[in-house]
């Protein structure tokens, strides 16, 4: 069975990282069994970063890669219809999600106050004293440099929200009133979609970000839609 390596869910949430939370919404997606060792070590993954699977001896990282790999090991039960225009599309959807809201969302709850609150308990509070308080430090600091030398990291906190509320405005305005981002039938990008939408809405960390994509009705919509077929348990 694939084996898939990722943190432990929190707040009711299949993972507060959203590249995790996808890699399990697309198994559940294409119906592939798969389960989730306990305690999966950041320092196992071959790239550093979670998520993870093995499946039958081979090790992939990088959530989009293990979709690959996926798709290519046991068919591509989700995309195979796509044209080339729509698969274009799912692209620069994915890297709007990815590679600029990502970032912002690193920030809201990393950095502003609020939420790396949030994100300390839900990480760290299990650590014996003094790693407890030794860790999130240089967690934090770690998060900081990569903002800073990703770019986002160098604006204004005002700025880096309206760049993340853009993005979030962008995505809903192309999701409209679809069921899902490429039509009426479910693609790997919902995947991505309901793991960073999600993560946004329903982790309890209060940011702009939240407070944007609760001002548009279709993303609750689309992630309950998601969760009720995905996640039903
Ligand atoms: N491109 C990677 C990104 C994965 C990623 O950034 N994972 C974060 C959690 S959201 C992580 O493991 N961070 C730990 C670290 O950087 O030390 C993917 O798609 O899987």
């Amino acid at each position: 069975m694939i084996k898939l390596y990722q943190f432990a869910p929190a707040f009711g949430l299949p993972n507060l990282s959203p590249f995790c939370m996808k890699v399990e919404t697309y198994l559940r997606m294409v119906a592939l069994p798969y389960e989730c060792p306990r305690g999966a070590d950041l320092r196992k993954s071959p790239k550093g970063k979670m998520p993870y699977i093995e499946d039958g001896g081979k090790v992939v990282a990088d959530s989009s890669f293990i979709i690959d790999y996926l798709k290519t090991t046991y068919g591509d039960r989700l995309d195979a219809r796509l044209s080339p225009q729509q698969c274009a599309m799912a692209l620069v959807i994915q890297r709007t999600f990815e590679e600029s809201l990502y970032w912002a969302a690193v920030y809201s709850r990393w950095i502003d106050d609020a939420g790396f609150a949030v994100v300390r308990e839900a990480a760290f509070s299990r650590l014996a004293f003094p790693l407890r308080q030794i860790v999130p430090f240089f967690a934090q600091r770690a998060l900081r440099q990569e903002l800073h030398g990703q770019g986002l990291g160098r604006h204004s906190r005002d700025d880096i929200y309206a760049i993340g509320c853009r993005d979030i405005d962008a995505l809903s305005e192309l999701l409209g009133d679809q069921a899902f981002f490429l039509g009426a039938e479910p693609a790997s990008i919902d995947a991505t979609g309901y793991a960073f939408f999600a993560n946004l809405l329903w982790a309890p960390i209060d940011s702009p970000l939240r407070a944007r994509a609760m001002q548009h009705a279709n993303i609750e919509a689309y992630c309950q839609r998601m969760k009720a077929r995905y996640y039903p348990d």
